[in-house]
């Protein structure tokens, strides 16, 4: 392990090797359901502001760490800061979801997109991580992430947040070439942007293809899990982020696991409507699997909670290569008190499976 890294479990576990117990994080873990995350929002004065300044970004990255035995941190920031930065001026209007400014409309909105400069428009980010790896002091490792591909482009070609996400799935039948063009920047800029974040001191990458299932086989082929290729193998001839676990997340893609741990990616993230048992006899010893509670047990009783906890560690058994997470983000409303059960529930019911019999 890194001399300096007192907690390596997440990182073992991601690599397929023993740990004394499951290693859990959660997705979404600072954010709404935490008083403090509001309260520090609130100084900011909105999300972006709060994600743009890295010592309120640090800040909030730490929060969970300091309520809950979390095995890992992850970079306070956003999917959306890469079009950000591509000029589509993204905001967050109170109580609302994310909105472009600028959407693209147009092959020609498309054709004028580059990489953006990580030392640029996106050096906010690696400052955030830089001073976030200096407070973590080595107690855990730090997780840097990244949309998908896919993903940013629904949320560019629609303008926001969407039910179907009719429109960019209308720009991928009548117009494939320019999809093509626009998801190739973007795997090119995902790739740019996770290796940066490597360089600044993240100790393992996560890609989330959160819209990934919205799509029919063939179109999930073309669309997003090739550019989910380019982007692992770009990633793995990268100097700086080669030796990182990287951990592909494709939300309602479960048909696809097979061809997901065929990237050469090293972890695959899980949504709650498959079981571990399942995903682990279908990607075997090829990759980890992180996940899967469903999000909304997390407003059951402590009871139920420690009793899915148990069910989910028995059905991945023994074997290396299990991070515990939720199936997707932990959903605001939650008792942060429900959220240390859980993860105090991950490790003992962790060591409880790896005791001989
Ligand atoms: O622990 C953490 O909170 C880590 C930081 C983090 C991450 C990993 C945030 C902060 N966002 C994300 C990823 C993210 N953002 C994804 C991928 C993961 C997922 O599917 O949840 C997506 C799709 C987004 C886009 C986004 N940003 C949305 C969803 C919009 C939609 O289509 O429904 C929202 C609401 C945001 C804002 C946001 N990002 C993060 C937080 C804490 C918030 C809430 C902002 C606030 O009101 O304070």
């Amino acid at each position: 392990m890194p001399a300096e890294l007192k907690n390596d479990r997440f990182l073992r576990a991601l690599r397929r090797q023993p740990t004394d117990t499951t290693p859990v994080w959660i997705m979404r873990q600072a954010g709404r359901y935490l008083p403090e995350y509001r309260a520090t929002r609130e100084k900011a004065g909105s999300f972006m502001a709060l994600a743009q300044n890295p010592e309120l970004a640090c800040e909030v990255t730490l929060q969970p760490l300091e309520r809950f035995e979390l095995d890992a941190a992850i970079l306070f920031s956003d999917i959306l800061t890469i079009p950000d930065a591509m000029g589509l001026g993204l905001t967050f209007a109170a109580g609302e979801g994310p909105k472009f400014e600028r959407p693209l409309r147009s092959a020609a909105d498309i054709q004028r997109l580059a990489v953006p400069d990580m030392d640029g428009e996106l050096r906010y980010v690696m400052d955030a991580v830089r001073l976030i790896r200096r407070e973590l002091d080595g107690r855990v490792p730090l997780i840097g992430f990244s949309g998908s591909p896919w993903t940013l482009a629904c949320y560019m070609v629609e303008g926001q947040g969407s039910r179907d996400f009719a429109r960019v799935k209308a720009m991928a039948w009548n117009d494939p070439g320019t999809m093509h063009a626009l998801l190739d920047v973007l795997a090119r800029s995902v790739a740019r942007y996770l290796s940066a974040q490597a360089e600044a001191g993240a100790q393992a990458l996560m890609v989330f293809d959160t819209w990934g299932g919205l799509l029919a086989p063939g179109m999930f082929h073309d669309f997003s899990l090739r550019y989910l290729a380019q982007v692992t193998d770009l990633l793995k001839a990268d100097t700086h982020a080669r030796e990182l676990p990287l951990v592909l997340f494709s939300k309602g893609a479960n048909s696809h696991l097979e061809a997901l741990a065929g990237t050469g990616c090293d972890g695959l993230g899980l949504d709650w409507t498959i079981s571990l048992a399942e995903a682990r006899h279908r990607v075997g010893e090829r990759v980890a699997l992180q996940g899967n509670l469903d999000p909304s047990a997390l407003f059951a009783s402590p009871d139920i909670i420690q009793r899915e906890v148990d069910a989910a560690i028995t059905a991945f058994g023994p074997h290396p290569g299990h991070v515990f997470n939720l199936g997707h983000g932990v959903t605001p409303g939650v008792d942060p008190e429900h959220v240390k059960v859980l993860i105090d529930a991950v490790h003992a019911a962790g060591r409880r499976i790896r005791e001989p019999a």
